[in-house]
């Protein structure tokens, strides 16, 4: 069995890659673009492995993905790849449809013209939801995107049907809420919150001053699970016997506040919170100063810059179907995720 996987230095990528190693016999094709600079550090636990092979390719080059799958010749192609940063689709909305839409457009070319047989997956977004019309959101809710990001992956959704109902393609475009980890990129707000948490742990662990993580709109509400369950889901969609669509989420919301708190909490500071709208912030509380004599106080402040031109305020999946239907039965529950994402971060920090 052979698999081609896109966005391999990514989180979602590099755990689909160690999921397969773990659970299959199959040969790995990761695709990366060629840049001067790779960063493997999402990579190190596979990218010596014998089943393990590195290939050049780019969602905006159809030479590459043709000459890929025609070379391969796979039994499933998972795309990850992506321009996956909602808050920078507002800047870059053309990069961010091309590599997300029209990117698709070729891996289903590349497949519908040169391995019809192989079954590919492209990963859709909660973000095609947007502007939510009820809780929570299962597979049939409207497609009412608020971004560049959101639209581009909404049009990877039709792009994905209209393949798979005019070629006979297993093709499946499954919906993904937050999911995050160990792995996650530090421009998404739960590791800049667990990274910030460890930054301030060790500053004052070492009697040093600190500056506040700052943030945006700290009143979103997101479903978060672990990336780590995700690619398990994944895994099962790309193996039923007729391709469906499923949601995979945690099935509970929390705010960008919540995260806040449970972060501080792992990591054994006591914060309160303070003022409202943009003056809101958190400071370490008066009894934890005055018992670890810390020379700043404030752990958390706003920077309007954090806000998006749109919001999507609410997002809270329903995957009843994928664990009845599918059995997959994800394992890291919000709490765990926290923890396991700040205890990480504590670890690995270096002054
Ligand atoms: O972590 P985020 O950037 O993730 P977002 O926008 O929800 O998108 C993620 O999930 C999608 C699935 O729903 C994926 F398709 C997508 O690829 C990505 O993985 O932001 C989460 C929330 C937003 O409401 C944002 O406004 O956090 C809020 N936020 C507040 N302060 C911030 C910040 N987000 C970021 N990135 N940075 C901040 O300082």
């Amino acid at each position: 069995m052979k698999v081609i996987v896109t966005g391999i230095l990514g989180q979602d990528g590099a755990n689909m890659v160690e999921y397969l190693l773990k659970n299959t016999e199959a040969k790995i094709f990761g695709m990366i673009r060629r840049t001067s600079n790779p960063n493997f550090v999402n990579c190190k636990a596979f990218i010596k492995n014998e089943r393990f092979q590195l290939v050049y390719g780019d969602l905006s080059d159809s030479v590459s993905l043709d000459n890929l799958v025609r070379d391969i010749q796979p039994d499933y192609f998972i795309n990850f790849a992506a321009q996956s940063f909602v808050g920078c689709s507002w800047e870059i909305p053309l990069q961010t449809f091309d590599a997300n839409a029209t990117g698709v457009a070729r891996c289903l070319e590349a497949v519908r013209r040169f391995q019809p047989k192989c079954r590919f997956y492209s990963a859709g977004s909660s973000e095609e939801f947007g502007d939510v019309q009820y809780s929570p959101q299962d597979i049939h809710h409207p497609v009412r995107p608020r971004s560049p990001y959101g639209a581009s992956k909404a049009a990877a959704r039709h792009l994905v049907k209209v393949y798979r109902e005019s070629y006979n393609l297993y093709a499946v475009h499954s919906i993904l809420f937050n999911h995050e980890g160990t792995k996650r990129g530090e421009e998404f707000v739960t590791r800049k919150i667990s990274k910030g948490v460890a930054r301030i742990y060790h500053a004052i662990k070492n009697n040093q001053s600190f500056s506040p993580i700052e943030l945006g709109n700290l009143d979103a509400q997101r479903d978060w699970s672990d990336s780590e369950d995700f690619v398990d889901g994944v895994w099962k969609i790309m193996n039923q016997e007729k391709p469906k669509d499923y949601v995979l989420s945690s099935n509970e919301t929390h705010t960008i506040r919540e995260f806040i708190n449970k972060s501080f909490l792992c990591a054994g500071i006591d914060g309160v919170w303070h003022g409202s709208g943009q003056q809101e912030e958190m400071s370490v509380s008066t009894e934890y100063a005055i018992k670890n004599e810390i020379q700043s106080s404030i752990l958390v402040k706003i920077n309007p810059k954090f806000y998006r031109p749109a919001e999507v305020e609410l997002l809270l999946g329903d995957s009843t179907p994928a664990r009845k239907e599918l059995g997959w039965n994800p394992k890291i529950s919000f709490d765990n995720l926290v923890e396991r994402m700040v205890k990480y971060d504590i670890e690995i920090f270096k002054i």
